[in-house]
């Protein structure tokens, strides 16, 4: 036979058009795109489905320590397996360098935890959290040799914020080795101080979360990380933008011709503040930084991914179990909303979100939602044969039923915490297969792949990480 598979009659869409047509895939790779391809070992048919390239998420955490007493909700295999029934082929998960690590036993330590473990490909960013003279010097470099080319960095949080020094510092690596750097974007000093005022004024529910970190602490750190990057001449990627001044300063230095990228996520376009105003401590679940905002800012994260000045729409899965002595409400937890874990599970649901509230209620056409899900990620980190259905690119599917709907619930979900932001949010559209490299990994709502069957990829040099 001339393939292996071939998948038959399905609408496939790219970043630029969609169009009807088969796919021939053999030895993991797409070998042919055709009307009525023939000879294949099996035929799967995809009348009335779509057929997209899997979904590639470049902003995930998974089995990062999050402080004392604190587990995540995810390992490898359960969060590569939720990433993969929610239609998604790679993701990019952090290495957390704590405080006194060489980044080489960083690494060391995350590979181990992937490898054998992972339902889909993977591939790893850094987080920098203590640029010594010799990460700077000698192991950064030596590292975006060998295929780590993108890496994050913290404006907040004990222990892991930088100062202006050290960001500039940072960059001027990044400049010289080719690297893209992501940068979270909170003033650390202003959340301080405007936590210590909350908790002496008693005020320590979930919801003041919130009230510690308003749109202008994002703003202003915003508008300096661009400065930063600007004095070093080196582009940069603004991470999980989200409100419109955020957005705003992005898009003003886009205009400029400076080369600033913006990622957004689920929570900010279907939650609220008002979310974490639950009763009791329930407002913990939806505990994230930077903060759900308001409807407004939910307008103004649409718009940025309309008008392009969000290039990736990621998930930021970050998940804490509830109902666990290691979860959200981890022992200190109970007196303030200080102690909280950041970050919300969304790993299963990013891309059934976008669809059903983008491309079927008609805010984003399909082709954006392929460029903003799977196209853009590959590109902009340096993945190569990745995030398009072309001839020669690895045969990484996703097969969805457009016109299925089911509410988002926490019993159909695959992931490990133990309940979803995202609860009842009616959703038209779920991906129902995921290929890898040609290999089913979910099929027909089923896992079929083993855990393992995900590989490492090593990163190309982003070109977007080339200064002006
Ligand atoms: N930043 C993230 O990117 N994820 C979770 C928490 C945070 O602050
Ligand atoms: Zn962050
Ligand atoms: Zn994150």
């Amino acid at each position: 036979p001339n393939f292996d598979l071939i998948i038959r009659n399905g609408t496939i869409a790219t970043a630029s058009e969609s169009y009807k047509a088969d796919i021939g895939i053999r030895d993991g790779r797409i070998v042919a795109i055709g009307e009525a391809l023939t000879g294949a070992d099996e035929v799967v048919d995809a009348t009335g489905k779509l057929v997209l390239p899997g979904g590639i998420d470049s902003h995930v955490h998974i089995s990062q320590p999050s402080g004392p007493g604190i587990v995540m909700a995810d390992d490898f295999e359960s969060a590569t397996r939720a990433a993969a029934f929610g239609g998604n082929s790679t993701v990019m998960p952090y290495c957390l360098q704590q405080k006194g690590e060489s980044l080489r036993t960083v690494l060391k330590d995350y590979h181990a935890l992937a490898q054998g473990n992972c339902h889909i490909d993977h591939s790893f960013h850094l987080i920098i959290s203590d640029p010594t003279e010799s990460v700077l010097g000698q192991e950064l470099p030596a590292l975006f040799a060998n295929g780590y080319t993108s890496f994050k960095v913290f404006m907040t949080y004990e222990g892991m914020a930088l100062d202006d020094y050290e960001m500039l510092s940072v960059l001027e690596v990044a400049r010289e080795a080719g690297a893209l750097v992501q940068i979270h974007a909170e003033n650390y000093d202003a959340i301080r101080f405007l936590t210590d005022r909350l908790e002496r004024a008693g005020k320590t529910a979930p919801h003041f979360h919130g009230r510690s970190r308003p749109i202008p602490v994002e703003r202003e750190a915003t508008h300096r990380a661009i400065s930063l990057a600007e004095l070093i001449d080196v582009p940069i990627m603004i991470v999980h933008v989200s409100n419109r001044e955020a957005m705003e300063e992005i898009r003003r230095a886009q205009m400029r011709g400076l080369k600033v990228m913006g990622e957004t996520c689920p929570q900010y376009l279907v939650l609220t503040e008002s979310d974490m105003d639950r009763p009791g401590t329930e407002g913990a679940k939806y505990v994230c930084s930077p903060p759900p905002r308001d409807h407004a800012s939910q307008e103004a994260c649409w718009e940025g991914l309309q008008r392009g000045v969000f290039s990736v729409f990621s998930s930021d899965h970050c998940p804490f179990r509830y109902e666990d002595e290691a979860g959200k409400l981890a022992p200190k937890g109970r007196s303030s909303f200080r102690w909280v874990p950041n970050g919300i599970p969304g790993i299963e649901t990013r891309l059934p979100i976008l669809f059903s509230e983008g491309v079927v209620k008609g805010r984003i056409s399909l082709e954006q939602f392929v460029a903003l899900t799977a196209t853009n990620h590959a590109k902009i980190y340096g993945l190569s044969g990745k995030g398009s259905i072309a001839v020669g690119y690895d045969a990484d599917i996703a097969i969805w039923d457009p016109e299925l709907k089911r509410p988002i619930q926490q019993a159909g979900l695959h992931h490990g915490a133990d309940y979803t932001p995202f609860e009842g949010i009616e959703i038209t559209g779920w991906p129902v297969s995921l290929l890898v490299r040609g290999n089913f990994i979910v099929r027909e709502g089923e896992l079929v792949g083993a855990k393992g069957e995900g590989r490492y990829l090593p990163r190309a040099k982003p070109f977007q990480s080339r200064p002006l």
